[in-house]
């Protein structure tokens, strides 16, 4: 692994497992209704809401921003973990120093391409420079069931908070409840002291 890859903190705990998690080898798909038709030549991630600068990507031009490596571990509210994953992509942090986002913002909605699919957090926990929309799992290409061609990376959240097919961010200065959050899931969703349902 070379230097330059961004180490999640939680890998770095004595314990690796939050609580009342079991660890997986082998990485089970989980979502609410499988994966989407994604055409990659009308593909496009959009930065909207309270920010300076909306964007809006083509997958050509999302791929030429700077890139990084994370290596963090995967936690499943369904309570298995997943460790030492490497991912690559583009860092959360690129997308707000690009797009400004106003003082204003407080919460991130994330959308997704499966029709009706979102998740939300609060700005702070989006901030971080372990988070990453990632193209690539332990140097491979993202499979269209783990959230090919980008899905969001969120390594200290519960991971239904790492939307797959993700087709853009949206900032906003309230915590508007998404897919699973709307069915009792938790807004925040912190492994380490089990904020799974509200
Ligand atoms: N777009 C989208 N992203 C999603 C979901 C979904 O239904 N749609 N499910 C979430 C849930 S509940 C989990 S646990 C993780 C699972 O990711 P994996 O299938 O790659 O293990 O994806 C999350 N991201
Ligand atoms: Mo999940």
């Amino acid at each position: 692994m070379s230097d330059d890859t961004i180490i999640s903190p939680d890998t770095e705990r004595a314990t690796r497992l939050p609580p009342n998690q079991v660890r997986t080898l082998k990485w089970p798909v989980l979502d609410a209704s499988g994966p989407p038709h994604v055409d990659m030549s009308t593909w496009s991630f959009e930065v909207s809401g309270l920010v300076k600068t909306p964007l809006r990507w083509s997958w050509k031009e999302f791929q030429s921003l700077p890139r990084v490596k994370v290596k963090a571990d995967f936690h499943c509210v369904t309570r298995w973990s997943q460790l030492d994953n490497l991912w690559e992509g583009v860092a959360a942090t690129e997308i707000l120093k690009r797009a400004g986002v106003l003082p204003e913002a407080k919460y991130v909605l994330v959308h997704a391409y499966d029709e009706g699919w979102s998740t939300n957090m609060p700005l702070s926990d989006f901030a971080v420079e372990d988070v990453l929309f990632a193209d690539l799992h332990d140097g491979q290409p993202l499979s269209l069931e783990h959230g090919a061609p980008l899905r969001l990376v969120m390594p200290r959240l519960y991971a239904w908070k790492s939307a797959k097919w993700v087709r853009g961010v949206e900032f906003l200065d309230h915590d508007q409840a998404g897919y699973w959050e709307e069915l009792g899931y938790h807004m925040r969703g912190d492994p380490w002291s089990e904020e799974r349902f509200r």
